[in-house]
């Protein structure tokens, strides 16, 4: 596929250009009146590329589930991670604040000192205290000693039921043996991880959840990350292909995902049910895993990868359906980030963001009516070990991309509007822009450089 097709296809193409904010969005806006808290479902997908979905122009891969659920909501052009990494990327969603702040540097080996603090506020845990029902089923992420004391675990975090993982599933993504319910190691298990959380979500949906309170769902999947494990039925889709587990996996996940959706439906819960699905950063850089070719993931038309500071580490797909407030169809070309969920979820809740502290995100519910995001604190991002070094930070304000090193010595500047692809670093000739934003970064990376804990 063609760069034009390929805008075209993820609705970037001529005519969606000329539409200011959000195309084709409805004009009642939700979560602004007392009782009015709907159900959320955040889905994450591991490593999945901003290329990867048929909806975001992916010539192969079949995902027709995720493609109606855009189809019948809002599919987010320019959506983003956290970080280009893991752990980082979750800890941005979980605590609207731009990772570095609560620590989580990098992805977090098992036993490892590094997890998200006691003391950081989760949306899970404003939601919970708001009176909502919270689980989470999938991949954690968010601490090194998992299911152990010395670290909170997702019930410290918000919680009440959780089906988990400290990384991956193990010892492969089928048939896993180190899921954890609720503090219980579970053993062995028979089946895909993508199918067994989804199952684990319907059927605490269908036994556990109190239908008297509105219910908070994250759906964690493990796919399409290494180690990847894919159904033969889904492997025979793309039979002849080298590719055949990598785009089978993305099917698969996109198969349960519906299996979820329709669980909604058969429980009259479409309407009342906010869903959000995303990726926690781009696709895995490496397609060689322990001699195996299996990682096929695709960024689109964007440069760099996971790890990445450029546009193909962090900006990942991004879907909302949203009945009665996010109009079918619509395309949104706002920026939108991980670490905008807490206070969108927040504002739909009712519930008041923490105050104590610097938070990064912003409630993007204005978008829902075309209207364009209000930011106090610009997109920022960090991650030291980048595999675009010197750059390791970046910072987004409007079409404008700024990237630079740790030391704010070395710059590249994008125009993503009219450069998706960051070809053309326009350092040199906007010496008005780039000094502004030189300016405010500097700022804002030395405030966010003086909160992060060290680790011993
Ligand atoms: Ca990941």
């Amino acid at each position: 596929m063609n760069r034009r097709d390929f805008l075209k296809a993820v609705g970037l193409g001529a005519a969606s250009l000329a539409l200011p904010g959000c195309a084709g969005v409805s004009g009642r806006l939700a979560g602004e009146g007392a009782g009015d808290k709907p159900n959320i479902v955040i889905a994450l997908c591991d490593d999945l590329g901003y290329g990867d979905l048929s909806c975001y122009g992916h010539p192969h891969i079949e995902t027709p589930n995720l493609d109606g659920l855009a189809a019948d909501g809002m599919k987010l052009t320019d959506c983003y991670a956290a970080a280009p990494v893991c752990s980082p990327a979750r800890a941005g969603i979980l605590t609207g604040r731009t990772p570095y702040r609560s620590g989580v540097y990098d992805w977090i080996p098992g036993n490892n000192p590094m997890h998200l603090k006691q003391e950081e506020i989760t949306v899970a845990t404003l939601l919970k205290k708001s009176g909502y029902a919270t689980c989470h089923v999938g991949k954690w992420h968010c601490n090194g000693k998992f299911n152990s004391p010395e670290q909170p675990q997702p019930n410290d975090h918000g919680f009440e039921h959780w089906f988990s993982t400290q990384n991956n599933a193990r010892p492969t993504h089928h048939n896993p043996k180190n899921f954890v319910r609720n503090g219980r190691p579970v053993g062995p298990l028979e089946g895909y991880s993508s199918a067994l959380i989804v199952q684990e979500a319907i059927n605490w949906l269908n036994k556990e959840w109190d239908r008297s309170k509105p219910f908070c769902l994250f759906v964690w999947f493990h796919a399409p990350h290494e180690p990847i494990a894919t159904g033969p039925e889904f492997m025979e889709m793309y039979k002849g292909r080298k590719e055949a587990i990598y785009y089978g996996n993305v099917t698969q996940m996109d198969y349960e995902l519906g299996r979820l959706m329709k669980t909604l439906d058969e429980m009259k819960l479409r309407d009342e049910t906010f869903v959000m699905f995303t990726s926690d950063n781009g696709p895995e850089t490496l397609n060689r895993y322990r001699g195996a070719h299996r990682s096929f993931g695709s960024p689109g038309p964007l440069r760099g990868m996971k790890l990445h500071m450029y546009e193909g580490g962090i900006r990942v797909p991004g879907i909302i359906r949203w009945p009665n407030r996010v109009k079918a169809g619509t395309i949104c070309r706002e920026p939108v980030n991980g670490t905008d969920i807490l206070a969108t979820l927040c504002a739909m809740a009712g519930v008041q963001v923490p105050t104590d502290r610097p938070i990064d995100g912003t409630n993007i519910l204005p978008i829902f009516k075309g209207k364009k995001i209000k930011r106090k604190v610009p997109l920022y991002w960090r991650y030291d070990r980048a595999l675009s070094k010197p750059f390791t930070v970046a910072m987004r304000q409007g079409d404008w991309k700024i990237l630079a090193d740790n030391k704010m010595t070395r710059f590249e500047l994008y125009n993503l509007r009219d450069d998706i692809a960051e070809k053309h670093n326009l350092a040199g000739s906007e010496p008005k822009r780039i000094a502004a934003m030189k300016k405010t970064l500097a700022k804002l990376h030395t405030e966010i450089d003086a909160e992060g804990p060290k680790w011993k």
